[in-house]
């Protein structure tokens, strides 16, 4: 049996987590998750990081001890995690014991193997990063540029890393293993750092009280970054060497934003190069989740209302959204609508109904999950899709896209769909054709109990509640084809994904605008004039192809007469690539250029839009270039 552990950061327990922190435990749930689906031995660790300025600063503030403050606050972590169905097997705390004493040791190690010395250190500190700013880092004002705070200058004698020394073989370390840093983004920001030249990092505070004395000088508290990192190890047991650390140490991946991956790239492996211990494989910095473009911040007060927004659409749908809508490596915006939208449209509608559709045929014509007994159009299409889908998958978590893992369990579902309309198996009850209709209604189902187990690691509850009510009674992790069991009772339950009334999405307070929805409901009058400042045309489309990542989207080149156009059309779900081209459209020619998921659109094609989307064109055929007025 493989082993893997997977750790996220430990958070700072300054105040209750945000949704940032759950992003980040999400990702590497999901993993853990993932690995322990595929028989793999699995150490999950998450936890807090309590011996940091600002979580004294914060305690100070409310009158509390620090240590009685991180009481208070950890246990917070501890209940989100339980909300969101995280699965870590260790939630860790650095005023534990067994931490101090880690730390120590590690810090020991590395004195008596001549990296650490003592020096005078001065220059801008950052409370809330724990982190001082070299002179090339400083901006006039001297604020720092991930909280926006002013930086305080601090001068003291302190114990130093020589970080310096580890440049080269951290340099050729990181060229020799190109799936250590992940994304390639992140790889090559480092590679630029490295070459800049590293300096000796100072570790000791002898100005604070709050963190884990020095081993040889207890004057002096060691830096919150060496200790904070060495948690990886100490709880594991490093400190006793004892069998856990030894089955799982090195770490496969340490997850994290991409706030802190220097850290974790570059001060963390030359610690442990400096302790002659091995390497983590692979460092994971993620994006950077906004709302309204703005980074979250706990100093600043800009969060997401995770609380709602679960509340409303569950917590399978929060993760799913999570992981789903951005690609991982890349900044994302958090969306209520955008969540709202997918709950719709993925959950509800393409996986539920799906579900639902598919249960309530068996129940109407079977008893139980009818025999695969004749052989007919795309049966075989979709066994091998089955097995591509897992193959995909697993290429695709192996590096991180959890995007295009959802992205491609998802075609096949969309497959399944297809597969029930293309094959009309609601008509196929008559006795002649029912063993048909039975082989049609397994296949259906056995591809619903193989989604079910891909989609585990992202969404365990609604994998549970496939596999129930398909008739399984204990949750069957099995991917080969052919694994539902004949006879067995389904039961057509609630929908999993009940459909939440577009009209009325529920928004969070501090989001809702009265104004503009009392705006909507009045007709506003268009004088002439301004109507005619549109250049509406008559336009022929040359080429239709889909952008990746977004479903809804297609990219069109458009011949407007005078010239060729690019624009971008939410219409994917209503046309293939293939109707398109040759299409007669209406546009809007004198559109604002705008940019749609990093593509142009010059422009806008009219289309009828309801629940359907029909696009607007002539009664007859007319010259492109025309206008319409
Ligand atoms: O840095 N988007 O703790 P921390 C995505 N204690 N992820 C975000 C985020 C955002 N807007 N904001 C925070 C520390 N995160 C140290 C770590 S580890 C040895 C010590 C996530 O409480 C992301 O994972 O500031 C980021 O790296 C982490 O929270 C920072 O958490």
């Amino acid at each position: 049996m493989s082993t893997f552990y997977v750790t996220t950061p430990i958070y700072y327990p300054n105040s209750e987590p945000h949704a940032g922190n759950a992003y980040t435990t999400i990702a590497a749930d999901v993993l853990a998750r993932y690995h322990r689906l595929k028989g793999n031995e699995v150490c999950f660790l998450t936890g807090v990081d309590e011996h940091a300025a600002n979580v004294y600063n914060a305690a100070k503030e409310v009158g509390l001890s620090p240590q009685a403050y991180c009481d208070k606050i950890a246990p917070t972590f501890v209940k989100l995690w339980e909300r969101l169905n995280i699965s870590h097997d260790i939630f860790f705390r650095t005023t534990s014991d067994v931490h101090k004493r880690g730390a120590q040791k590690f810090l020991n190690v590395l004195y008596n193997n001549g990296d650490v010395y003592k020096g005078k250190y001065e220059g801008y500190y950052c409370l809330s990063c724990e982190e001082f700013f070299s002179e090339k880092e400083l901006t006039d004002e001297k604020i720092c540029p991930v909280h926006k705070l002013p930086l305080q200058w601090l001068e003291e004698e302190n114990y130093f890393f020589r970080l310096s020394k580890y440049q080269d073989r951290l340099l050729a370390h990181i060229h020799e293993n190109p799936d250590f840093v992940y994304p390639p983004a992140r790889r090559n920001e480092l590679l630029s750092f490295l070459e800049s030249g590293l300096q000796d990092v100072s570790i000791s505070r002898a100005s604070l009280s709050w963190g884990i004395p020095f081993p040889f000088d207890p004057e002096h508290i060691i830096y919150i970054w060496i200790e904070a990192l060495s948690n990886y190890i100490t709880a594991l047991g490093y400190e006793t060497d004892s069998e856990q650390y030894r089955t799982f140490w090195p770490a496969d991946v340490h997850m994290m934003g991409k706030d802190i991956t220097r850290f974790h790239a570059l001060l963390w492996p030359a610690m442990l190069m400096a302790a002659d211990l091995p390497l983590p494989k692979h460092i994971v910095g993620h994006g950077w989740l906004t709302k309204d473009g703005e980074a979250l911040s706990k100093t600043r007060g800009i969060f997401i209302d995770m609380d709602g927004d679960i509340t409303t659409y569950g917590v399978d749908a929060f993760r799913y959204y999570l992981l789903r809508e951005f690609s991982f490596g890349n900044d994302g915006d958090y969306r209520p609508a955008r969540l709202h939208a997918r709950y719709n449209a993925d959950l509800a509608n393409d996986l539920g109904n799906l579900l639902n559709r598919v249960l309530g045929l068996v129940n109407k014509n079977f008893e139980g999950v009818p025999a695969p007994t004749t052989s007919g159009e795309f049966d075989d299409e979709i066994k091998a899709m089955a097995q591509a889908t897992i193959d995909q998958l697993d290429a695709h978590i192996k590096t991180f896209a959890f995007d295009a893992a959802l992205e491609t369990i998802w075609e096949f579902v969309r497959r399944i769909n297809r597969y029930v309309q293309q094959t009309q198996v609601w008509t196929l009850a008559k006795p002649e054709t029912k063993p048909r209709m039975g082989t049609i209604l397994y296949t259906s189902l056995e591809a619903l109990r193989i989604i079910s187990v891909l989609i585990s690691p992202f969404i365990s509850d609604t994998a549970e509640k496939i596999q129930n009510q398909i008739g399984l009674t204990e949750f069957d992790t099995a991917t080969a084809w052919g694994g539902l069991p004949v006879g067995i009772k389904v039961s057509r339950g609630e929908p999993i994904f009940p459909r939440i009334d577009t009209k009325k999405p529920k928004q969070p307070k501090a989001e809702a605008k009265p104004k503009k929805k009392a705006e909507k409901k009045t007709t506003h009058l268009v004088a002439f004039a301004d109507f005619q400042k549109l250049d509406l045309r008559v336009a022929k489309i040359l080429t239709a192809e889909s952008i990746e990542g977004a479903d809804r989207l297609l990219k069109l080149q458009i011949d407007l007469g005078t010239e060729k156009r690019q624009l971008v059309a939410g219409i994917a779900e209503h046309y293939t690539p293939e109707e398109l081209v040759g299409k007669q459209v209406i546009v809007v020619a004198n559109l604002e250029p705008a940019t749609i998921r990093n593509v142009e659109s010059q422009g806008m094609v009219l289309a009828g839009s309801g629940d359907a989307v029909v696009l607007a064109t002539l009664e007859k055929e007319m010259p492109v270039g025309t206008q319409v007025r």
